[in-house]
Parts: structure tokens; sequence; C-alpha cells
């Protein structure tokens, strides 16, 4: 610990000492890395030291216990500040990190990054985010409350917290997500607006001059405003207020000043984003009474302040551990079911009832198997929740019987779409709105928060619409599945504003993110179950809107050749295959029907289903070479979407049937006709590719 009396006025107040820590510390750790942000740590500090040592309930030795309030710093580029916070109070987070501020290998990123640092919940940075997750740990936290809780044993009881600032306001996804938040009466919600009127170029009077107090009042959420930033007892006052208000989620909005103390960055954007220089460092520090010399100064009378939170962190836990054994007495298997809840466990028997599809010649859409297989995961696998943009109907993600989450108390509204089971904050259907992006960033925070394994639908179009929250799931490493239906331009006739072209490959583009369209009912299933016992990372499931016929398992391989991602769904019945016929999804049909009118041409094909390049690419060469073998040249691969990637699977002799521009109005076998999507036409690209390679060798 670097410590040093602090040259203060004696009468200096602990709390402005507290405050100024959190400042300086800040604010020498973004000029040591000559990098950073320091205007939102001098401005926001009081604030944040007012909710850390009076209300967070948290224990900076336990970083994971469940029952701690949220905080999310949604404005993730103040991220020194939460650095800072995090270290006087005790977390792992040391001085020598503090100092090592955006380096190699250090747990202080230049942005927060769940896993990295010890009490970082989610990776912020990208503005409006956090404001979504917070939503979704409320929602997360309302709904195992509702669940779990019972007379007398408040288990689930706790808060979420951020702060977030003119950027995450003026991003969209605040506005979806804050206003799903006002509907559903997330009353345990509690954001402080670090209301400094600056951002990274300007100040917001020549971009964003909305009135936000009636703005959010219009969301339904309860607003306060606190004049002054600096004013510790009206921010504590209005803290006290909004826990107080159980109706309605709570905006504090705190009126503060961009660079606060800098004698001539404050209020201007040149405080934001870069270091304030040697000098204005000097002139802040003095201005507010700061020793200028040594930098990362923590006076012992300020961190033993802070520090308490261990203390009040160890007996809130050991509180709440009691009160859980207590529970555990009187509700054994309310308790057991969540203890596995909070330790991310699956029941053993979760997939039991999962159906197995019998041969079907006219099959079914695997968004409808989809629903079939989520109908018999859900009741076995408590975990499961989520729902759709709007969209049930059409991508079978109701969970029939499960319950509607929604404010309790509700008033008497329209019922239309209810799933069945009541409505209810212990409602596992989850009804987002047209809302995709705030859907994304909102399941991002359900699955941050623990106790939920969330899923999220919409059309694959309009995955497009939740990409940053995708990226973000990846990069944390959260367990979300998505499910995106409606796949291909065979959707038909909405036409191609409708159908997806590109967007498979943009998914595949995202690292950690694992993308499955599986081609029959079976495959569904396989993929469903993948989707379940991936834990550490996000899974998307691209399914049709159209019939696929059910493939029959004794003439094809099994389905759960699925789980490698790539595997040989028939071989030639005679013979050396001299050809690899490559399909995902709905053309692995169209492929297998062009092999048999192949095969009477006397051209032996393989077909390989290829549901999941991500699963494919993680086998060992053994097992790729074996599916895709080196030394079969003449490969063709099919599916309606763009080409790009496909040329790493079928090699320079390949080809690929793609496409190569938007979709089209009209119904959807007129459709996959006119784009070329037919036996004759594969047959033809079969036949080329073949002659291709042949030539290509014997020039070779
Ligand atoms: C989605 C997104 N767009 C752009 C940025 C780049 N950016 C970082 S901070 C910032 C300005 C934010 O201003 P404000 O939220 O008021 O923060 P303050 O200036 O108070 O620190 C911008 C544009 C970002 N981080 N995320």
């Amino acid at each position: 610990m670097n410590s040093a009396s602090a040259t203060h006025d004696p009468a200096f107040a602990l709390d402005d000492l507290c405050i100024d820590t959190l400042r300086f510390l800040s604010v020498d750790a973004v000029q040591k890395a000559n990098s950073g942000h320091p205007g939102l740590p001098l401005g926001a500090a009081p604030m944040a030291h007012v909710l850390w040592t009076r209300f967070l309930k948290h224990n900076p030795a336990d970083p994971h216990w469940f029952d701690r309030d949220r905080f999310v710093l949604s404005a993730g580029h103040g991220s020194m500040l939460l650095y800072s916070l995090l270290h006087v109070t005790g977390y792992e987070v040391s001085l020598e990190q503090i100092k090592q501020f955006r380096q190699w290998g250090s747990l202080s990123a230049g942005h927060p990054e769940r896993g990295l640092t010890p009490g970082v919940e989610v990776t912020t940075g990208p503005l409006g985010q956090g404001f979504g997750n917070g939503v979704g740990m409320a929602m997360a936290e309302a709904h195992l409350a509702a669940r779990y809780n019972r007379d007398g044993f408040e288990i689930i009881d706790h808060c979420t917290y951020a702060i977030v600032s003119d950027g995450d306001l003026m991003e969209g996804v605040a506005s979806e997500a804050a206003s799903l938040a006002g509907h559903l009466k997330l009353g345990k919600l509690v954001y402080l607006y670090d209301d400094n009127r600056v951002t990274l170029s300007a100040g917001t009077d020549i971009t964003f001059t909305e009135d936000r107090a009636r703005r959010f009042e219009a969301y339904g959420w309860h607003t306060q405003l606190v004049d002054d930033g600096n004013d510790l007892g009206a921010i504590d006052q209005a803290l006290r207020a909004a826990r107080a208000e159980a109706r309605r989620p709570s905006l504090i909005m705190v009126r503060t000043h961009l660079g606060y103390g800098s004698p001539s960055k404050q209020d201007t954007f040149e405080a934001h984003g870069s270091p304030l220089g040697e000098e204005e460092v000097r002139a802040t520090k003095r201005n507010l009474g700061w020793p200028a010399e040594p930098a990362f100064v923590v006076p012992d009378t300020a961190l033993a302040y802070f520090r308490q939170a261990l203390d009040q962190g160890a007996q809130a836990e050991a509180a709440w551990r009691e009160r859980f054994a207590a529970y555990a007495r009187a509700y054994p298997e309310l308790a057991h079911e969540l203890e596995q809840l909070m330790r991310a466990e699956m029941p053993a028997d979760w997939g039991v009832d999962i159906p197995v599809f019998a041969a079907d010649a006219k099959g079914m859409a695997t968004r409808v198997a989809s629903g079939k297989i989520m109908n018999a995961i859900a009741p076995r696998l408590p975990a499961l929740i989520g729902g759709s943009a709007d969209l049930d109907p059409s991508t079978h993600t109701a969970l029939t019987g499960l319950g509607d989450f929604e404010p309790t108390g509700a008033d008497a509204f329209d019922r239309q779409g209810s799933d069945g089971g009541g409505w209810s904050r212990a409602g596992r259907n989850l009804h987002f709105g047209v809302r995709e992006h705030g859907m994304g960033a909102i399941l991002n925070g359900l699955a941050a928060h623990g106790g939920t394994l969330p899923f999220g639908a919409t059309f694959l179009v309009f995955s497009d619409y939740m990409r940053p929250p995708i990226r973000l799931a990846a990069l944390m490493g959260l367990h979300v599945v998505y499910v995106f239906t409606h796949d291909s331009i065979a959707l038909g006739e909405d036409g191609s504003t409708h159908q997806p072209i590109e967007q498979l490959a943009g998914l595949r583009s995202v690292p950690q993110l694992i993308v499955i369209r599986p081609c029959d009912a079976n495959e569904t299933a396989v993929a469903w179950r993948v989707a379940i016992e991936t834990c550490d990372r996000p899974v998307a499931l691209i399914l049709t809107r159209q019939n696929v016929a059910t493939l029959d398992r004794a003439q094809f391989a099994d389905a759960d050749g699925l789980r490698r991602g790539a595997y040989v769904l028939a071989d030639p019945p005679e013979g050396k295959a001299d050809l690899i016929l490559i399909a995902t999804g709905s053309e692995v049909g169209l492929v297998v029907a062009a092999s048999q009118v192949l095969l009477a041409q006397g051209v032996h094909g393989r077909v390989v289903s290829m549901p999941s390049w991500e699963l494919f690419d993680a086998q060992p060469k053994a097992y790729r070479d074996a599916v895709l073998a080196p030394s079969i040249r003449a490969r063709l691969a099919v599916e309606a979407g763009v080409t790009q990637g496909w040329h790493r699977y079928v090699g320079d002799h390949g080809d690929v049937l793609g496409l190569h521009r938007f979709g089209a109005s009209a119904p959807g076998d007129i459709l996959l006709r006119e784009f070329g999507f037919t036996v004759e036409n594969v047959c033809k690209r079969a036949l080329s590719v073949m002659r291709w390679a042949a030539r290509q060798c014997n020039s070779g």
C-alpha cells in the first residue's frame, strides 16, 4: 500500500478525503498510462463514494456472493473510477495493478472487463450496453426472488445500481431497455446519471437537449434531480428515496462537472478522453488541496474508511448464509434447486424428455422442432428463461404453461400473447417487445447476474440489430442462447428486407460465438443439447421457417455427429467418393437429393452435413481430414447465403453455391429455383467442379 498523510486542512472531512483519493488515484493512473479518461472520475467520484460506502451491499473478499448488489459502470470509459473503488474497498486489485492501468497483462484494462478484474460485473465501454445489462440484472433478481423467496426468507434481495452518462442515454439501446424497465416496474434498479453535459467532442447543447427527466418519467421511471454533484447529503437523500421507491426504476440526475477541479479543462471536452497533462494534474491537485507528490496517494484514514467494506461485507454475507441454511432446512427442495442455479449447474436429467423425431419426408421446420425441444427441456431446466422480440408465434420460442414475466400487481391489461401459467415475476417467458438491441443487452445482464440461462429470439435478418450485445456476450463468455429463425431466402414473400444473406457470415466472424444451423429436427435436438451444455460462450441457433425433411437416421448417420460441427451424413454405397457435397441447414436435403441423381450418373458423392464451422474447427485434424478427405479435391458447398469463408472448406479446386445479391419477394420455392438452389443446378455445379478439379490435378 502506498500511503501518505495528506496535507489537508485537518478539518477536511473524511468523505472529501475519500472522494479526492478516488479522483487522484484515477487521474494519476491515466497520467501514468498516458491514456484514458480523467474527466468522469473527477466529476462522478462523489456519487460513487456515497453509493459504495453507504448503500452498496457487497463483499470485496467474495466478489461472487450471489446476493450482492450489482454495480455497473455503464460509462466504461471512466474505468479508472471503478478500479479505484475496487482497490480501496479491498478487492483483489492491488495498487500495483492500478499503476499498470491499460498495460499488457494488467487487471486494469482500458475499459472494465468481466472475468479479468475481480468485482467487474460486466464488460462496458460500448455506450448504452451497461444500461441495458443493468435492466437484465434487475429482471433476473426480480424473477429469482419471485420463484425462490418464501415468507420470512428473503434469500434473493438485492439492487442493481449503475452510473450512466450522457453517451449512455443518447444511445438507442438505453431507450429500449429503459422503456421495458419502466413497463416492468423494476423498483430495485437505481441509476445515477452523471449529468455533466459534455461528451467526447462537444457540449451536449449541440446534440442532446431533450428534457431527460420528462423522458424517463414518460418511460415510467422515478426521477430526481441533484443540483450539485458534490452535495453528498443530497446524493444520499436521493439514493434513499430511490431505494424506497418499490414500483419504479430510478434515475437520479446528478449535475456534475467533467474534469471537476481542473483549472483549465473542467467542463471542456479536453477533460474527457486524454490525460490532463503533468502540469494540469499538479494544478488540479493544488486546486483541490491534494499533495502534488507523490502520485497514487492513498491516505491511511481514507483507506481504513473504505476497507470497512470488508468487515461489513463479510458480516452481510455470513448473515445471508445463515438465512440460507435456515431456508434450506425449511424448503430443502427449493434450496437445492436454487443452489444449482447459483452455481450454474444443470440437473442430471435435464435432457431426458428431448424427443427423437421419426423419419418423415414432409418433415417440419427446424423452428417448429426447436419449439418442441425447448418445451421438453424447460420443465427440467429451471434456469432456462427467455423470449423473443415480439415474434413468439413465428420463432416458436414460447415456453408453454411456464408463465409470463410481468410486473406484480399490474393493472388489468390486454392479456393477448400469454404463454399460459399466469402473469407474474415468476413467469419464465420474457416479452421483450420489438426491441432486439435492448433484448441483446438484457440477455447479457440476465446471464451475467447468474441463476438464469437466457435465450432470445428474432428473425435471423434482425440479428443485425443485436450485433453489439452479441459481440459482448462472446467477449464476456456469457452463456446466452440466440434462436434466429427465418434463416434464408426460403422464407419467401416477405422479400429482400427480411431475407438474411450476409448474416450467417457475420455471425461466424464473431470470435467465441458458436453458430449452428441444423438440417432437420433431430439435428435441432442435438443443437439444443450443445447450446445448453456449452456454458462458457453464447450459441446461435439458425433455424428454418419452411419444412425440411426429417432424415431417416437408419439410412443416414446419427444426428449426434452435429456435436463435431460436420460429419459424413452419407457415403456412396460402394466405391470411393470422388466428390464431397457440403451443406448446412435446409440445403442438406438438397445435396442429399442431388447426390442420388449424381449416383445414377455414376458419380460417387459423399454428403457432409456441416451445421457449425466453429465446432468443426475445434476438432482434431485427423477428424477434420476424415470428413473432408484431403484426397477428394472436388468439393461443392451449398448454402443460401453469401459464400464468404466457404473456400476454407472447399479448397482451391472447390466451388460454392451461394448468393451474391439480396433476395426478392416471391414464394420461397420460386426463389430457391430462381437463385439456383435446385437439384439440377447442384448436379450441374458438382459435375463442373469435378471436371475443374480433375483438370487442375492433371495439370498440377
Ligand atoms: C457506442 C459507442 N460509441 C462511441 C463511443 C466512443 N466514446 C467514448 S466516450 C464518448 C463520449 C461520451 O460522453 P459522456 O457519456 O458524456 O461521457 P463523459 O464525457 O461524461 O466522460 C464516446 C463518443 C463509445 N465508447 N461507444
